[in-house]
């Protein structure tokens, strides 16, 4: 039994898990690159050991560095949070060899999740419904897809077995334009994952990213805390993420339905800890398994605002082979939760990444607000890890009410130094489209603008577009926003203005 962890990761999640470590009354042990001397999971843990240079594969990438730490640092075992090694078989088979415990799933139920197409078709036995397409296991070549491709229909998707996240993934709308495809899907797929084996799939147009979060402990008792609705993203970056799904709503008998089938899947995999089976979901409520993620994910949040359940602490106390805390009949959904994901990007300029000294910082507080970040005033945002800043949780009673809070907890968070995303989300809680829940995975992409109000606003007098436009940016957070030091001397209520007039 362990009482000291070794946390292989950096940032928000870094400090969330040695916050569960505390509370437990566990020792912890962090690990930072050069790039992160002064970041706050150092600052926080009871020891710290330097891993390397600022780059990932120097540092949170070095698997017998971090292992190695741990034993000399006494440590029993290893939390990966999400990243990095998380879901990444051989590191836990590794930690177990050393004697070392991996808060997390069995390096199988990781390898087999990991291969998508055995991922697939493990389910599949199990009576958990797939999106049609290809089926077994094992490597297809381009004659075998290209022999199948009209049995399964067009549109349909080409995807990576090692992948995830969309890359190697392929719309194929034609057997013409297949081979093409096929190509250049296994070139993407070998460059990203040294591996360019790919399965088939029907496309789902228009489907909702639904996903239900689960836990398995030692014992065998394996349940769900309801669902995630994921589906706004961008480039499969997910920006924003709520529980209860709006499109499930009070549908119990569809959540349970969803919920008693994602534990049938993680069952499939002998599964241990927490995890999260990501579903398709189409109008009609017919809902597909995509994929399996076997690691604690950045919007677990909402799912502990909503279910009174803190899942770093149950992944620790199932690590050390105690029973879980809760039970499927104790867990229910309450209120509503949000998380915007506050990402040092600009939402003007294509969400280009934007790097430097964080010079100020507020963040909102106050009833039913919660913020994770692994940031402070004077850090250093650099260019070598994700951009994810912070991650802004609310919880209202109703939906209506954590929109609400979210807008006020938006309008109170300031950062000056770097460019954030939070323009953008402060124009998300005024989209009629959100508001009413109308929307899917294509929604930020295809419908939503930074620049117009998103119906169009020609007919509109433009005393409306202007008061409509100050009144949902706040100016003084887009005052704050676009400071640069040393760039111009206009004051920032001119600059507001003249952007106003540009961008009209
Ligand atoms: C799909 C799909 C439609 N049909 N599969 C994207 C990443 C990977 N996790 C699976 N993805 C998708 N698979 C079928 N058969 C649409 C997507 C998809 C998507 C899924 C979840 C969240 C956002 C998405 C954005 C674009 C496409």
């Amino acid at each position: 039994m362990f009482n000291k962890v070794l946390i292989a990761n950096r940032g928000e999640i870094a400090v969330r898990i040695i916050r569960a470590c505390r509370e437990l009354g566990m020792q912890t042990v962090a690990v930072y690159s050069e790039a992160d001397r002064h970041a706050l999971h150092v600052r926080y843990s009871d020891e710290a050991y330097l891993l390397g240079p600022a780059p990932s594969r120097e540092s949170y990438l070095r698997a017998d560095k971090i292992i190695e730490i741990a034993k000399r640092s006494h440590s029993g075992a290893i939390h990966p949070g999400y990243g990095f090694l998380a879901e990444r078989a051989d590191f836990a088979q590794a930690c177990l060899d050393e004697g070392l415990g991996f808060i997390g799933p069995k390096p199988s139920s990781i390898a087999a999740m990991g291969d998508k197409a055995v991922a697939r078709s493990t389910v599949a036995g199990s009576g958990v419904p797939v999106v049609p397409g290809t089926e077994g296991e094992g490597s297809l070549s381009d004659d075998d897809l290209l022999k199948v491709a009209p049995e399964i229909g067009f549109p349909l998707l080409i995807k990576a077995t090692a992948g995830g996240g969309g890359k190697g993934m392929r719309e194929v709308r034609s057997l013409e334009e297949m081979p093409a495809l096929l190509n250049s899907a296994r070139r993407e797929a070998e460059a990203s994952f040294g591996d360019g084996n790919v399965y088939l799939e029907k496309l789902l147009e228009g489907a909702r990213h639904i996903e239900i979060q689960i836990l398995a402990d030692t014992q065998g008792n394996v349940i769900h805390l309801g669902e995630r609705e994921c589906s706004l993203q961008r480039r499969h970056q997910k920006l924003l993420e709520e529980s209860p799904s709006p499109f499930v709503g009070d549908d119990q008998e569809l959540r349970e339905r969803m919920g008693s089938v994602a534990v049938r899947a993680a069952q499939a995999v002998d599964y241990i800890n927490a995890g999260t089976i990501e579903f398709l979901v189409d109008k009609d409520k017919n809902f597909y398994f995509l994929e399996m993620n076997t690691r604690l994910q950045v919007e677990h949040p909402i799912t502990e605002a909503v279910t009174n359940v803190d899942i770093v602490k149950e992944q620790i106390r199932i690590a050390r082979g105690r029973q879980m805390r809760h039970t499927q009949e104790e867990i229910r959904l309450t209120g509503w939760a949000i998380e915007c994901r506050v990402n040092a990007e600009d939402p003007y300029n294509n969400f280009l990444p934007s790097t430097g000294r964080i010079d100020h910082l507020i963040l909102p507080t106050g009833p039913g607000v919660r913020v994770d970040t692994g940031v402070y005033p004077g850090f250093e945002i650099s260019p070598y890890y994700d951009s994810l800043i912070s991650k802004l949780i609310v919880r209202g009673e109703t939906r209506g009410e954590a929109i609400l809070r979210m807008r006020r907890a938006l309008e109170e968070y300031k950062i000056v130094g770097v460019r954030t995303n939070i323009p953008f989300h402060q124009h998300l809680m005024d989209s009629h489209r959100f508001m009413a829940g109308q929307y899917d995975t294509r929604f930020v992409e295809e419908r939503f603008s930074m620049e117009a109000p998103e119906d169009e606003s020609e007919t509109l007098p433009e005393i409306a577009a202007i008061l409509a436009t100050l009144v949902a940016h706040n100016e003084a957070q887009r005052a704050a926003q676009i400071i640069q030091r040393g760039e111009r001397d206009v004051s920032n209520w001119k600059w507001v203005g003249r952007w106003e007039r540009i961008h009209r």
